[in-house]
């Protein structure tokens, strides 16, 4: 008799996850190969990317991995028939890359601007795109976005992020919409502030030493007073890949530690002595 637990397994599925050679997008992708599933991944930077590959490797992963950019249909074209030669039908998507610029508004360049469009927002409808046409033909699918504390709230100088990852909100409710009706799933993570290579600038240490007051400032916005980690989206994102969650849909599930319901104290009356440093990246992304 088949348990609960073993709806939580992904044995014998194929899992892609977009941007998966580092940050949380390796998180998912081993968190989906410890349930079962066979990963398959992309990413634009080679060297990166090779690096994936090794990190794969040393966790004891026969991850499928290509260079190959969200934003261009023919490379995802490509990258999607080519996984389905080598490897088998798509079964999870996670649309995980992405990248931010922190810019105000009024001097950023409309390039810039379009280019978070294009990776955060146009590349999940393009990889979306992509693999619904199989999971419609086989009765099943799961695609889920990478939403974002963004998704729900703005800031200073974060303006295309925020459009792209609430528009991304959007998408998910869309594709829901449109193919719930033949078993497939979309559904979004909606981190908070997580210890990864995109939010390192946000932890730099000042040039007296002194905590960064972004750092100091999302501490007294999170009820835990930290950063979320990587193995802290793991549950969640298996969950979200499982026949578990087979009638969750169009829901972004926020993963947040409680930032989202809570108004936040004076940053001042934080105790820093009882901080911890986050990890260190050597991995320098773009800002
Ligand atoms: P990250 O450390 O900056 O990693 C982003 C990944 O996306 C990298 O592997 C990067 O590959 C890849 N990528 C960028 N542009 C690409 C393109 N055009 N085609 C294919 N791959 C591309 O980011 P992260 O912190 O792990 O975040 C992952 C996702 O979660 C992002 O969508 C982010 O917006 C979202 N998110 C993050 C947080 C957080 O606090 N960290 C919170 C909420 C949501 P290369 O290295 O090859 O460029
Ligand atoms: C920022 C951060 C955030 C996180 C994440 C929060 O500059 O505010 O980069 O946007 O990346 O999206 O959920």
């Amino acid at each position: 008799m088949a348990g609960i637990l073993d709806k939580f397994r992904l044995d014998g599925k194929v899992a892609w996850v977009t941007g998966a050679s580092y940050g949380l997008g390796f998180a998912y992708a081993k968190a989906f190969a410890e349930a079962g599933a066979k990963i398959v991944f992309n990413d634009v930077n080679p060297e990166h990317h090779a690096r994936g590959m090794e990190a794969y490797k040393a966790a004891g992963i026969d991850a499928y991995g290509a260079i190959c950019d969200v934003t261009k249909e023919d490379q995802v074209l490509k990258f999607v028939k080519d996984v389905e030669e080598n490897v088998g039908p798509i079964d999870i998507l996670v649309n995980n890359a992405g990248i931010i610029k922190r810019i105000p508004m009024v001097e950023m360049d409309v390039a810039d601007w379009q280019k978070v469009i294009d990776i955060d927002l146009t590349g999940p409808f393009i990889c979306a795109k992509a693999v619904l046409p199989s999971m419609i033909e086989r009765g099943s699918g799961k695609i889920i976005n990478a939403c974002s504390m963004m998704s729900e709230f703005g800031r200073e100088t974060v303006s295309a992020y925020a459009a792209a990852k609430g528009g991304l909100k959007m998408l998910t409710r869309n594709i829901c919409s449109e193919y719930g009706q033949y078993n497939i799933q979309c559904n979004a993570i909606g981190p908070g502030y997580i210890a990864t290579p995109q939010t390192a600038p946000l932890r730099e240490k000042q040039a007296d030493g002194s905590m960064h007051p972004f750092d100091r400032f999302i501490r007294s916005k999170t009820p835990a007073q930290r950063w979320g980690h990587t193995e802290d989206l793991m549950g969640l994102a298996v969950f979200l890949a499982s026949p578990a969650s087979d009638f969750v849909n169009g829901q972004v599930v926020y993963i947040d530690g409680g930032i989202s319901a809570y108004i936040g104290q004076d940053p001042s009356n934080l105790d820093e002595s009882k901080f911890k440093d986050e990890e260190e990246f050597d991995i320098k992304v773009n800002d």
